[in-house]
């Protein structure tokens, strides 16, 4: 072997929901085929404690630590990043994910314990930098990444995205999918008992002023080789006793060519799976033929990224579909499937106002959705809204941290943010207090645990206030 590399992912007070992350996997793969061994820590997986934490650094040298930083938990991962600059003073300490894509200068700055951020897919740079560390070389000249230069950051470009072709499976057993039981999320869909996410696409063509998708994977749609994906899944079934999957992807029916394949196949290799694209899917690339298929191979739910109830507020997002097409899609679904159906609504956007909120709301209401989510917005650096508010909005400074569905960080100009907290309130008792949808959802519970989490979701929904105006962010550690 020609040295170990550690990947940490820190835990974070944004969300319960915790999957196996794909994105790790792939890089842990990509090192060992080039002859690096690897490890991972998943902190909230593993239950560490700051203390067993330390004690399990010092036991290995290693060619560098990577950790992932999400924007939304930035104080989160600074905990974890301190924690290893203290167990291990001399180590190469390197952050990947999406806060150092979209603002790799910013991560840097905000994360004085790292030494060098990986800009977008890091498969190629995580060889490349594994490599100068053996070989004591600096790291000047390795594309997408951001590293220190005396006091200043320093950011290198990008040149190309990766060829999907030549992906290798994820490192599963780094990220075991039994090891992930009951971490689940109520917002999301489960029928099986063994859960695993799969990524067979990444890319998007569309221009959501709110999204930050092209940042990492770029405007043209690559899709891995569908016989690679069902070796995947084959291995996921037979060695990890896999029965649902869940796509990460945010558009995989935009071809519909690449859909038919992957139904044809799971046929084919006889992988009878539960799955669902929970993630999202765009309602205008949907039609009867594709929904039916999808649904014979397997597939019982999606979510749809609707966003807003007002076509003027769809335009300024640049969403490419209208409040018409949002109803005759969703209605086509459920005339063609019996699929569950959650639909995504960003309350409080810039520019909102009372009616478009409220036209927000209705929308919602009045589709036959099963289930469905108001965030908060949030100004993903990098993406256009986020250009947006930097020119109009100045005085917004996006505090990261404590930045999860339950929270505001942000409320529009003329609408405060007890106002806001109460619209979310609003639109949660709008949406699930009616009883043919309580009943539907309230039929999907899986046991006590389920129950709990149930009324905890509400609590916090309905009654608790949502902004993070004096609330102390939970413990990070076990
Ligand atoms: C699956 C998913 C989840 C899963 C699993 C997350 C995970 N651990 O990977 C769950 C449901 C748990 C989740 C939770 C949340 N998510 Co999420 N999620 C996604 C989603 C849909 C796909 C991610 C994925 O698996 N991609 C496939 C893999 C192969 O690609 P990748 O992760 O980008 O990995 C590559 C690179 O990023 C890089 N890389 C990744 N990790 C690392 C680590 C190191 C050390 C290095 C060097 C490089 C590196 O190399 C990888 C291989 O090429 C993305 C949207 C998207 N399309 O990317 C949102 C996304 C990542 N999530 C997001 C958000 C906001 C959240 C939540 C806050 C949701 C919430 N409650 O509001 C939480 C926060 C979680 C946290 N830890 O803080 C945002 C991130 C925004 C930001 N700036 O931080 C995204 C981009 C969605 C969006 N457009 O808003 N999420
Ligand atoms: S929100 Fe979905 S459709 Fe819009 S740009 Fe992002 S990934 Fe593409």
């Amino acid at each position: 072997m020609a040295g170990k590399i550690l990947f940490v992912a820190p835990p974070t007070n944004a969300t319960k929901q915790l999957t196996p992350d794909l994105g790790i996997g792939f890089l842990a793969s990509a090192l060992r085929g080039s002859g690096f061994d690897v490890e991972f820590i998943d902190v909230r997986r593993d239950g560490f404690s700051r203390a067993s934490f330390i004690e399990r650094l010092r036991k290995e040298p290693y060619l560098f630590i990577g950790v992932k930083v999400f924007s939304t938990s930035l104080p989160e991962a600074n905990e974890i990043l301190t924690a290893v600059r203290e167990a291990l003073p001399h180590a190469k300490i390197v952050i990947g994910g999406p806060h150092p894509t979209y603002a790799p200068e910013d991560a840097l700055k905000s994360c004085p314990a790292a030494d060098v951020g990986i800009i977008g897919e890091g498969d190629a740079a995580v060889i490349a930098l594994a490599r100068a560390f053996v070989e004591g070389k600096g790291v000047a000249d390795i594309e997408a990444i951001a590293f220190r230069d005396g006091g200043a950051v320093r950011v290198n470009a990008r040149a190309s995205f990766l060829d999907l072709d030549q992906l290798p499976l994820p490192a599963w057993d780094l990220i075991d999918p039994r090891r992930y039981i009951g971490h689940e999320d109520l917002w999301f869909f489960s029928k099986g008992k063994v859960t695993a996410p799969i990524s067979v696409g990444r890319g998007c063509p569309f221009k959501c002023t709110f999204c930050s998708d092209f940042i990492v994977a770029g405007r043209n749609v690559r899709y891995r080789p569908v016989e690679k994906v069902m070796d995947e899944i084959a291995l996921l079934v037979n060695e990890y006793g896999v029965d649902e999957i869940h796509l990460t992807d945010s558009i995989f029916t935009i071809n519909k060519k690449y859909v038919y394949s992957f139904c044809e196949n799971l046929r084919k290799r006889n992988l009878k799976i539960h799955w669902a694209t929970p993630y999202g899917t765009r309602l205008d690339t949907l039609d009867a033929e594709l929904l039916r298929t999808m649904e014979q191979a397997g597939c019982y739910g999606t979510s749809v990224g609707i966003e807003a109830g007002s076509d003027h507020m769809l335009a300024f997002m640049k969403k490419g579909v209208t409040v018409a097409t949002v109803e005759e899609k969703i209605a086509l679904i459920k005339a063609h499937t019996r699929w569950l159906v959650q639909g995504f609504f960003i309350l409080g956007y810039p520019t909102e106002t009372r009616e478009t909120m409220r036209a927000t709301i209705d929308l919602a209401c009045r589709l036959p959705l099963d289930m469905a989510v108001f965030a908060p917005f949030r100004a993903t650096p990098g993406t256009e809204v986020a250009t947006y508010l930097a020119e109009h909005e100045p005085e917004f400074t996006p505090a990261w941290g404590n930045h999860s569905v339950e929270h505001l960080v942000y409320h529009p100009r003329g609408i405060g943010v007890e106002e806001l907290e109460q619209w979310h309130r609003r639109a949660y008792r709008a949406f699930y207090f009616r009883p043919q949808v309580a009943w539907r959802y309230l039929t999907m519970i899986r046991g006590k645990k389920e129950m709990r989490l149930l009324a905890t979701k509400f609590k916090n929904r309905i009654f608790r206030r949502a902004s993070t105006e004096g609330t102390a962010p939970p413990p990070v550690w076990a």
